[in-house]
Parts: C-alpha cells; sequence; structure tokens
C-alpha cells in the first residue's frame, strides 16, 4: 500500500510529517511525502517561527511524478499553506489517487475555538470545496464548527448534518462529554456513532496528527473505519496520558513513540 501525506515540515515540535512518517511507515505502509511548506516550529504557541511556503515547487513535483506514472492508494492532506494548495490537492486528487484509492483530509486550521495564525475565513470557505471531494473528513471540534458554520464548543446533530452534506463520512475528534472525550462518525447505518476515551488534561500540539496518521495506517492496513477510529483514538489517548504525566513543555509534542509498539500490537491483531 502507498499512501500520499501532505502536509507541512515543521522542524521542531512534532507534528505533521514527522509524525506521519514514522507512524505510517510503522504500520507496514509507504508513506510517500509531499512538504506544503517548511517550519522551524509548528505556530501553536511559538514565537519568531520562519515560513517557507513550497507552493510554488509543487507543480514541478507534480510534473515529475505524472512522468512516472505513480498512484497513490491514499492521498491524506493535512496542513495546507494557501488557498492555492487547496486547489493544487483537489488536482493531485483526480491525477494521481488510484481507481479504488481513498482521499482522506485533515482541514487543519485551528483549535480551542481559534483559527490558527494566517488562517482566515476565506480559507475556511476553500477548505468546504477540498472537503466536498474527501471520502474521509478528520476535523477536531473547532475545524467541524466553523466547516458547519455552527457555534464553538457545541456539538449537536446540526452539525454532524452540515458536515455530512460536505462529505458523507466526517470523524469529529476532540468533542468533551462530562469526563470523556469522543470520537464521533456516521456509522455503517447511517446514523452517528462515537467512540468514548478518557479525557486527560493537557493540550498537545500534533495529537490530532498522531490520529489521522494512525487512522490513514490502519484504513491502509485493511481494517475498517470502525477498527480505524478505535485503533487511532486507544493510541491517541494513551500518547496524551503517558506525555501528560512526564513534566515538559507540551509546545515539543505527544511522546507518541513510547506507544507506538502497543498501537502496532493492536494493528496486528
Ligand atoms: O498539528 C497541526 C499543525 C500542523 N502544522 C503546523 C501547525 C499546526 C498547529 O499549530 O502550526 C505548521
Amino acid at each position: 500500500m502507498r499512501v500520499l501525506a501532505i502536509n507541512d515540515v515543521s522542524c521542531v515540535g512534532k507534528c505533521s510529517l514527522s509524525v506521519s512518517l514514522p507512524i505510517l511507515s510503522a504500520c507496514g505502509v509507504t508513506c510517500d511525502v509531499l512538504p506544503t511548506a517548511i517550519l522551524s516550529t509548528h505556530t501553536g504557541g511559538f514565537e519568531g517561527y520562519t515560513f517557507r511556503d513550497l507552493t510554488s515547487d509543487i507543480p514541478n513535483i507534480l510534473r515529475h511524478w505524472k512522468s512516472l506514472g505513480i498512484r497513490f492508494d491514499f492521498i491524506y492532506s493535512g496542513y495546507l499553506g494557501s488557498e492555492e494548495q487547496i486547489t493544487l490537492v483537489s488536482e493531485i486528487k483526480r491525477e494521481f489517487l488510484a481507481e479504488s484509492g481513498k482521499f482522506i483530509v485533515d482541514p487543519v486550521m485551528g483549535d480551542s475555538g481559534k483559527l490558527y495564525a494566517g488562517f482566515t475565513q476565506r480559507y475556511v470557505e476553500k477548505m468546504r470545496t477540498l472537503c466536498r471531494e474527501a471520502d474521509y473528513i478528520l476535523p477536531n471540534l473547532t475545524e467541524a464548527c466553523y466547516l458547519a458554520g455552527t457555534p464553538y464548543p457545541e456539538f449537536s446533530d446540526t452539525l454532524m448534518q452540515n458536515l455530512s452534506k460536505l462529505c458523507p463520512r466526517p470523524i469529529v475528534t476532540g468533542v468533551h462529554e462530562k469526563n470523556n472525550i469522543l470520537v464521533a462518525y456516521t456509522g455503517e447505518s447511517g446514523k452517528m456513532e462515537t467512540y468514548s476515551s478518557e479525557n486527560v488534561e493537557g493540550f498537545f500540539c500534533g495529537a490530532g496528527d498522531v490520529f489521522a496518521s494512525a487512522f490513514v495506517g490502519a484504513l491502509a492496513r485493511g481494517k475498517s473505519e470502525k477498527q480505524a477510529i478505535v485503533l487511532a483514538a486507544n493510541f491517541t489517548t494513551a500518547a496524551i496520558r503517558r506525555s501528560a504525566l512526564e513534566v515538559g513543555d507540551k509546545r515539543y509534542g505527544l511522546n507518541f513513540e513510547a506507544e507506538i509498539f502497543t498501537f502496532l500490537k493492536n494493528l496486528n491483531e
């Protein structure tokens, strides 16, 4: 199986491709990459980071790939540096996704009710167009509310219905319910289902990327959507639980490495 991960390289801070590459490789699938930007760190809580937009490199990369006749079984997009990149990603899906391949969009735009630095309402509207082409979308609750046009932090039927109009299989992460945290998704029957995990205090940048990469890896290994959600949620929760106990600067990301063996054991069962 061959996965194309389209995401940025945040040199420090363990998110995006620094997370997708090890997780997908550990799953036993090929992870090819298309870097969208290079940053010295991610943008969540660091000051003075550098940002090199790679949009102008992408057409030449695609021209070369075309000459090689490459096709991907999965295309997974994450942090995109510009609206122009959203247009390019939809072209990549049309040109490079294998016939029975799956397109997974993590509409990385914000968290805790706010858009990340540099993102605008116009970007949200453009991201909706990409979600319309996806087989699965993986927004966190903040991104889900922006996409659905519903108030944060309410989790409602309207929110799921609006998301389902964009993409028939929305998977919303980070939904708080009492002491638990839920993943909400549209089950096989077409009704909303949830998978609940213990809510561990602590915000870690890159947790969404750990979930999305594990989800894509599990799908690529032939797991069903529901199995992939359970595997990815258990892995992410275990990594958050462990990292919350380790005193450290949360900006440097999750210690997902320490939980990867258990994740793989579960994946291989
Ligand atoms: O993990 C999400 C993410 C990805 N890429 C960059 C980010 C963030 C979150 O802040 O800044 C560059």
